[in-house]
């Protein structure tokens, strides 16, 4: 039986990712930090097992507290780490500039290291992001597209993506790191652009809420379904040689023809008035709701002409992303209408 270790196994990615490995057979190890409330709704459904013969066992650790991360990592030997954890926020990466870099870089150079001086062979994933490619020149990018991040994020991602090429060439460390686009489902953050649509397209049809008020409705972003993506995480992972991968679908649409795709999925038309910026932002009458643009959801930069390339992904790890756009808008908002 494998051991993998997942870091960030309370997240989105996390909890699609442990699932995966225990329907794989693995054995899984997460990491988790402590909290005021217990934050592991995504992962209590896998977290069954007699005392003792549990498949999945969770740690307080930090990725801050390299001494923790060392000796867990001693203890447990996993075969696999997948580094999932980190701050994720684009937007809040401009309001928390410090910690967003030394969670996502400094913090992955730490595990690099950690993972540097185990005397056993340990394979290695690394969350990386189409942010590093910031307001590309052409498209789609591929993983030899050049580093260009605009916020603070994006220059974390970069980083630390860099950091596992210079392992893996200088050391031979099997470190990979997806460059992955954005992918969304229903265990995404209420934050994000999408769950908040969804959320907010579910609330609003039962009376529940008013108004949605978004940022950027022309935005436009490679969406696609957060559980294809773990496969290829993991495919990276069994692949005969390390490498740096793009996982993206290749096809993009706008913040707005998302949200005109989940509101519609539950039978709502949303309106844009004139130039995009609504007088009023609530459910009429007729059942049409009207969207309001706040300014306070702008960013100091945007991102922006990010379409990944996944040919690769598909010639060398057999992983094609099936689920796009506005497929992702309408399951996500079916799923919310359905919890209530
Ligand atoms: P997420 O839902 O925000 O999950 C982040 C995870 O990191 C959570 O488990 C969180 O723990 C943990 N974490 C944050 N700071 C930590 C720290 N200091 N120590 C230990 N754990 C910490 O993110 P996601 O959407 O699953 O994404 C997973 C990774 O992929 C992230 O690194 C993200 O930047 C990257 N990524 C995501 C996308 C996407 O579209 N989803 C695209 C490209 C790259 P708590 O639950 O305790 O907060
Ligand atoms: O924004 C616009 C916003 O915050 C998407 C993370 O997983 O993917 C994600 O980062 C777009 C942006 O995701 C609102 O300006 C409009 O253009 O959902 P988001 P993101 O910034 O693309 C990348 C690949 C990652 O690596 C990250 O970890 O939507 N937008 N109105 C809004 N965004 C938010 N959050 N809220 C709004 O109201």
């Amino acid at each position: 039986m494998k051991t993998a270790l997942i870091i960030g196994i309370t997240g989105q990615d996390g909890s699609y990712l442990a699932e995966l490995l225990l329907a794989e057979g693995y054995r899984v190890h997460g990491l988790v930090r402590r909290a005021s409330m217990f934050n592991r709704a995504r992962i209590d459904p896998l977290r069954a097992g007699a005392p003792g013969e549990e498949r999945l066992v969770l740690h307080y650790g930090d990725l801050n507290d390299r001494t923790s991360l060392r000796r867990m990592l001693r203890k447990v030997a996993p075969d696999e780490i997948y580094h999932l954890a980190g701050q994720s926020h684009v937007g809040l990466s401009f309001e928390i500039p410090e910690v967003t870099c030394e969670d996502n870089a400094m913090a992955t150079l730490g595990l690099l290291e950690v993972v540097r001086d185990l005397d056993r062979p340990v394979r290695f994933y690394h969350a990386s992001s189409s942010e590093i490619f910031g307001v590309p020149k052409a498209g789609p990018q591929t993983a030899a597209t050049p580093v260009e991040p605009v916020n603070p994020y994006g220059c974390a991602k970069a980083f630390a993506t860099q950091l596992c090429r210079v392992y893996r060439q200088a050391y031979g460390l099997f470190a990979c790191s997806g460059i992955a686009y954005n992918h969304e489902s229903p265990r995404r953050g209420e934050n994000f652009v999408t769950r908040k649509i969804s959320l907010s397209a579910a609330r609003i049809r039962a009376g529940r809420q008013e108004e949605l008020h978004l940022g950027n409705l022309d935005a436009r972003r490679d969406w696609g379904y957060a559980p294809e993506y773990v496969q290829a995480m993991w495919r990276m992972l069994q692949a005969g040689q390390a490498d740096d991968f793009v996982l993206a679908t290749g096809r993009t649409c706008t913040v707005r023809e998302f949200a005109q795709a989940a509101f519609a999925e539950l039978g709502l038309e949303l309106v844009f008035e004139g130039s995009g910026v609504a007088e009023v932002g609530r459910r009429t009458d007729n059942g049409r709701v009207v969207l309001r643009v706040d300014p306070r959801y702008f960013r100091p930069a945007e991102s922006s002409a990010l379409v990944g390339d996944p040919a690769a992904a598909r010639e060398r790890l057999g992983w094609a992303p099936r689920t796009v756009g506005a497929d992702v808008a309408r399951l996500m908002a079916r799923a919310d209408a359905e919890a209530g």
